[in-house]
């Protein structure tokens, strides 16, 4: 569909009132005289991408029409992104799945014959009770990336028996997750409706959307109500937004913190009577920071000694309405675990907690839960040895690439089941040949998705998920400063014979003899959630508004007093952290200049674009018409000495693999790096629209990761780049 065509439908849509006439599970709107279309509006939740935005869809004959934002959610406010609007097109979409498949041919050759549920189910469990019977419950991997159906699949896994519950963090937010929660014992929100001063290293937010964040940084941009720095070896759209741009040199933002820090230190601008109040570890700060001068930092990060001092200055004056971002894909470098820990410590010196402006720690809402039977603990340790490797990371979410290097080398045991929700890993890790080798190792591999994701391609049966916005699925909190509770409930009926999550694992329980842990329906859980919230039949509320908004936030200031005790071993905010220091690493953050691209090589750096979220909608017919493929963004000075003119074919190596795709020669990256958009090139046919169009970054990126988190070290690929 064209630009044009898509503004017209919009437009068409746009006219309806914002009113809800229908809710739960399809109870239908009021009566219609029969002349008229039959038009209801439904209010949902968006699931294009993590931030669950409120939206209203219009239903007329039963056809989904329009998406329309729902201002109600104060985290969404009046947007749907064009990404929530094409989500009709998860629905319709011809090469979805709408079916369960059982494969026939070669893993990865495409060939599959249809089955019934009930054969796809029987299939399933026979592989999953052998792998159990030959290698124990330990033998099978059960990973999954956050959904509100999410637990339901990982209780499947646990009730199995299996430790193997893998969550997608350690390729996302592990590092800065796990840096805030060692200082503060809980990784906050930023109040960035509210700050004066914001600093941001490369968090792209004004086009990798978080909600509110991304709107307030476009509202202080209009208003220039917040001055923002902000670093980034590219020109993005947030750089074009903000007050001052450093294309800093990769991996070198720790050495500008610890700069920072040294000025507010040296220059006692820091807050005294919050640091001995809620801090330990200033003392150590304070020598550890001494031979990080602005100068020393110019020369590693390329941005002059002057800027930097008067940053520092500025940041502190405006205090405590003043933040250096976190960002939330922080699976940069080796060391990223130390450079997201130092920009929470200099956040703590100049005092930005819990108040109006600075960083405050998500608000409290309580949902209900159904109480079911327990399962035994697990018997075996985890495949990714976690205790060993990474003894302070969150246990829950998994180390994934030390998994898979575990796997692939059969230790501390074999592994020969893999179960995959909402997750594509062939795209999600780096090394896509290693991730073939992993799955070509497995005894039985079963995928539950809407799409044929590249992972699916190479899968043995494949579950159809009903899409979002054909389905019941639990209540959900949105956390953050001024928390939410949202709703999605069906706007149709499934299209296709396909089932929501819970019916898959309650299906699959059945046949493994755990039927008694999933022994309830989505309405019981749903009503169990709700029962208790603090308003007048909560459950026809968010029926009808989708949304219920608690009452009293945000709050400021609850852990402001002096006896608040922080969820950290000393309870206080840590700067200097013993518990890092008791296993063996930097109690205060270490820096090391990052390796340089060997001559003729170049750093692969990632990032978002808007229109599309991860490796999972691009082949959306109205998102690719934005974006129909991506490119290789590369410098004029280096394309001119390779004989590269914009738009010319280039092939991408790394010493795992090769890729071809377009150049897009610009100013609006460093010399000493290249950078792709993730999600194109794929391998699954079914993906007709970006099959073998573009490349993989997957495909090229090497394995490397943080030793603290476990996180994925995704800018530390030097490729070769050659005209094709
Ligand atoms: N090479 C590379 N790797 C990366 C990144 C990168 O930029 N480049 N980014 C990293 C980051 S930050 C993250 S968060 C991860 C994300 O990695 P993933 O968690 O794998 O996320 P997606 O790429 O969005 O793929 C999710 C899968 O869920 C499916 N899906 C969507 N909606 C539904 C649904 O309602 N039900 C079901 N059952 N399935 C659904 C999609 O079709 C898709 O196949 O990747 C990480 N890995
Ligand atoms: N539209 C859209 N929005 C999304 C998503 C999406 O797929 N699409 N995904 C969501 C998810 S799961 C996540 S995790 C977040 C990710 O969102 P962000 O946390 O904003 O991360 P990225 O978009 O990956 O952007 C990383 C940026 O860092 C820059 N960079 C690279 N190396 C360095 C360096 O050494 N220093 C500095 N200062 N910058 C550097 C890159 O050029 C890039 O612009 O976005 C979320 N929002
Ligand atoms: S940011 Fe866009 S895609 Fe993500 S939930 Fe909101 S509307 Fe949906
Ligand atoms: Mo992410």
């Amino acid at each position: 569909m064209d630009r044009r065509k898509f503004l017209k439908v919009a437009a068409g849509g746009a006219a309806g009132a914002g009113v809800a006439t229908t809710g739960f599970l399809l109870t239908t709107a009021g009566e219609k005289p029969a002349s008229v279309v039959a038009r209801r509006e439904v209010p949902t939740t968006c699931e294009m991408c993590v931030n669950k935005c409120s939206m209203i869809a219009v239903v007329e004959d039963g056809v989904i029409k329009k998406l329309n934002p729902n201002p109600e959610n104060p985290k969404s406010r009046g947007m749907l992104c064009a990404r929530g609007n094409a989500g009709i097109q998860q629905v319709y979409d011809p090469s979805r799945l709408k079916r369960p498949l059982i494969r026939v041919g070669a893993r990865g050759e495409g060939k599959w014959r249809p089955a019934s549920w009930e054969e796809a189910f029987d299939f399933a469990a026979q592989k999953l009770a052998a792998v159990k019977e030959k290698y124990g419950p330990q033998g099978s991997l059960w990973s999954s990336t956050e959904s509100f159906q999410e637990s339901f699949f990982k209780s499947l896994g646990l009730a199995f028996g299996s430790p193997n519950v893998e969550r997608h963090p350690t390729l996302c937010l592990a590092s800065v997750n796990l840096a805030y929660s060692l200082t503060y014992g809980t990784m906050p929100s930023f109040d960035l409706q509210n700050a004066k001063y914001i600093i941001i290293s490369g968090a792209n937010r004004l086009e990798s959307f978080i909600t509110p964040d991304t709107m307030d940084l476009i509202q202080s941009a209009t208003d220039r109500k917040a001055r923002l720095i902000y670093l980034d070896p590219r020109f993005t759209v947030t750089a074009a937004k903000a007050d001052e741009w450093y294309p800093i040199k990769p991996g070198t933002d720790l050495a500008f913190i610890l700069a920072m820090l040294r000025v507010i230190v040296e220059e006692d601008r820091f807050d005294k009577e919050f640091v001995s109040t809620y801090c330990v570890g200033f003392e150590q700060l304070a020598e550890h920071v001494k031979p990080f001068t602005p100068e020393w930092a110019a020369f590693e990060t390329e941005i002059p000694a002057k800027e930097i001092v008067r940053i520092a200055r500025e940041f502190s004056d405006a205090a405590p309405r003043a933040v250096y971002y976190a960002g939330r894909r922080s699976s940069w470098y080796r060391d990223d675990f130390s450079m997201r820990r130092a920009q929470a410590i200099l956040n703590a010196i100049v005092g930005s907690w819990d108040r109006q402006g600075g960083m405050v720690p998500n608000g409290k809402v309580e949902l209900g839960e159904l109480l079911f039977l327990p399962w035994d603990d697990p018997v075996a340790p985890r495949a990714d040895e976690m205790d060993k490797n990474f003894p302070l990371a969150a246990k829950g979410d998994g180390a994934y690439l030390t998994l898979r290097e575990n796997v692939l080398a059969g230790t501390p045991y074999p592994v020969k089941a893999w179960m995959v929700h909402k997750q594509d890993p062939m795209n999600m890790l780096p090394d896509q040949a290693k991730t073939i080798r992993m799955i070509e190792q497995m005894d039985f591999i079963g995928v539950i998705d809407i799409q044929m994701s590249d992972t699916a391609w190479y899968a043995d049966v494949i579950f159809p998920e009903s899409t979002f916005l054909e389905r019941q699925d639990p209540v959900e909190i949105l956390p953050g400063i001024w928390p939410v509770v949202v709703m999605r409930q069906p706007v149709i009926p499934p299209l296709h014979d396909t089932k929501p999550t819970l019916e898959i694992v309650q299906g699959l329980a059945k046949r493994l003899n755990l039927s008694q842990y999933f022994d309830y329906t989505i309405e019981q859980w749903v009503h169990e959630q709700v029962k208790d919230l603090p308003v007048n039949l909560p459950l026809e509320h968010l029926k009808q508004h989708g949304v219920y908004v608690p009452p009293g936030f945000p709050k400021y200031g609850t852990t402001l007093k002096p006896e608040h005790r922080f969820v950290t071993k000393s309870g206080k905010i840590e700067l200097f952290s013993e518990r890092l220091k008791e296993a063996g690493y930097d109690p205060l953050p270490v820096y090391q200049s990052p390796q340089q691209p060997p001559a003729g090589k170049l750093r692969l750096i990632l990032g978002r674009r808007a229109y599309i979220t991860q490796a999972n909608s691009t082949n959306n017919p109205w998102l690719s018409s934005f974006q129909p493929e991506n490119d290789l963004w590369l410098h004029p000075t280096v394309a001119e000495n390779m004989g590269i003119q914009d738009g010319d074919k280039v092939e991408v190596s790394s010493s795992v693999g090769t890729v071809r795709l377009k150049s897009r020669v610009t100013q609006e990256i460093r010399p000493d790096c290249v950078f792709m958009l993730h999600g194109y090139g794929k391998r699954s046919k079914w993906q007709r629209l970006v099959y073998g169009v573009g490349a993989a970054d997957a495909q090229i990126l090497e394995t490397a990761w943080d030793k603290v988190s476990g996180g994925a070290a995704f800018h530390e690929t030097f490729v070769k780049v050659r005209k094709v």
